[in-house]
């Protein structure tokens, strides 16, 4: 199946499996299409295929926005979606892609319409075709332009993150680095709740012996040390927005630009183009990284990428990349870099690891958030198998990292089934994450998370959301079914 040439778009270029084309703006018509493919700003922004028939809602209440999805397209009247979007026509998938940061793409009455949002004629590719192919083949665009990390296979990672939460330790991430033995993880990041305040990167006062010597005692365990930070946000009670109150990024009438609302209040975005700020990211990333970090989980990212009235004159996406090329430059090329609520296309080449859904949580549903909300992204199981299941296609791009599963049934609300999709998510994603505290899993448990790490099937998909794994089908659309 082609574009015949009847339907492409002026200036249209045929490359590997479609088209290029240089557009500010690109109407596609893909005429009786019933099913769009819409793809989240960011990680834990919703992918998924919807029928067009469903009702356009917006996100609720409106301080989530920022951080649910581009708060610029939160009441956009027809649904849509950052960088790429597709529509399930007759004759085959009709795909409009973007190849540089900055643009949407939203479902027409009768096609797509894609758009850069400051004007610029960007770089398009667009291709009609099998699914698989026509996202294949955009990969492949994106590796070209964008770049294509890594050839090391993805860490298996223990996070502190859903055992913990912010509760965490000096003593409380050594009693688990010691339980840890004899699993195979390759790495152990420290998350959120090390740091005085977002902001202020510097240990508080559960981590007394200091950073240098938690990544010391990791490192003495066998794995590579790992730590989360928010580089692009304050809140306002940081020292950080305290002290330079000019590095908040400001909307036109001077006020800080709300980045979401967490850690008890709003938090605000820097203006990474603020000369001052550059030099302080710098000086932080080099900072963490001499403790002996080489892991790092950098979330929030978004923020950086939020609208606003930047020092430096650039299209909001432009100044995110930008401001992350800096932090890889700061961290070095041997540090792998792990991105979390990260724009998908402006963050590809730059990163190892890419989160590709909301965060998971040990039970299923949060139908508060989902249905009444209109927020796909409230933390659950469910939200983190299907977005992360839609973003399979960037696989060969980045490490696609759909979030930890659950080996626990301690404090866990997950039936065996949905406990066990998660961890069969983690082998068809390649990508696995654990939060459980070995002390918490029973003897079976703790067999099952060991068998886990090791295990690395052959993985063929036979559907959306069927697949193969070494002969064993395993059928994620069933357990959301019947859910
Ligand atoms: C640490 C956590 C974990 C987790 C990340 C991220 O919308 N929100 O308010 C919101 C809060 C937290 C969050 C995602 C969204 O989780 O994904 O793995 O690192 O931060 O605070």
């Amino acid at each position: 199946m082609r574009l015949g040439p009847a339907e492409l778009p002026d200036g249209a270029e045929p490359v590997g499996g479609g088209y290029l084309v240089r557009a500010d703006a690109l109407a596609l018509a893909g005429g009786g299409a019933t099913r769009f493919y819409r793809h989240g700003w960011q990680s834990w922004s919703e992918a998924r295929w919807l029928e067009l028939s469903e009702p356009v809602q917006p996100i609720e209440p409106a301080s989530r926005r920022p951080q649910a999805d581009d708060p610029a397209c939160a009441l956009a009247a027809r649904h849509g979606g950052s960088a790429v979007g597709a529509l399930a026509t007759p004759d085959g998938v009709l795909l409009l892609g973007a190849l540089e940061p900055g643009a949407r793409v939203e479902a027409g009455d009768t096609g797509l319409d894609g758009r850069y949002e400051d004007g610029t004629e960007g770089p398009w590719f667009l291709a009609l075709g099998p699914e698989p192919d026509v996202f294949a083949a955009y990969a492949e665009q994106l590796a070209e332009r964008l770049g294509r990390r890594p050839d090391r296979p993805a860490p298996r990672l223990w996070s502190s993150w859903y055992g913990f939460y912010r509760g965490i330790s000096e003593e409380g991430l050594r009693e688990v680095l010691a339980g840890l033995e004899g699993l195979a993880f390759d790495a152990f990041q420290i998350d959120d709740g090390w740091q005085r305040a977002i902001g202020d990167w510097d240990p508080n006062d559960a981590f007394p012996s200091g950073m240098a010597a938690m990544a010391e005692e990791i490192r003495g365990a066998g794995l590579t040390p790992g730590l989360w930070l928010a580089p692009f946000i304050a809140t306002p009670g940081s020292r950080l927005a305290r002290d330079h109150p000019d590095w908040l990024l400001r909307d036109d009438r001077g006020r800080p630009v709300p980045a979401g609302d967490n850690w008890g209040g709003p938090f605000f975005a820097l203006d990474t183009t603020h000369p001052e700020v550059e030099a302080w990211l710098t000086e932080t990333l080099r900072r963490v990284r001499g403790w002996g970090f080489e892991l790092l989980k950098l979330d929030f990212l978004y923020a950086a990428a939020l609208p606003g009235a930047r020092r430096r004159p650039v299209g909001r996406e432009r100044a995110y990349r930008q401001a992350l090329a800096l932090v890889r430059e700061a961290c070095g090329e041997a540090a792998y870099l792990l991105a979390c609520g990260a724009p998908i296309l402006p963050s590809l080449g730059l990163v190892d690891g890419l989160r590709v859904g909301p965060d998971t949580a040990p039970y299923w549903d949060n139908e508060d958030r989902r249905a009444h909300l209109h927020d796909p992204t409230g933390p659950a199981a469910r939200g983190a198998l299907l977005t992360s299941l839609a973003r399979l296609w960037l696989r060969g791009l980045v490490h696609a990292d759909p979030d930890v599963a659950f080996f626990r049934s301690r404090y866990d609300l997950l039936t065996p089934q949905q406990r066990r999709a998660l961890q069969d998510l983690g082998l068809v994603a390649g990508f696995k994450g654990c939060s459980d505290p070995p002390a918490w899993l029973l003897p079976d448990e703790r067999d099952a998370l060991a068998a886990w790490l090791r295990d690395e099937p052959a993985v063929t998909r036979l559907g959306e959301r069927v697949f193969l794994l070494d002969g064993r089908r395993v059928d994620f659309e069933a357990i959301v079914g019947a859910s």
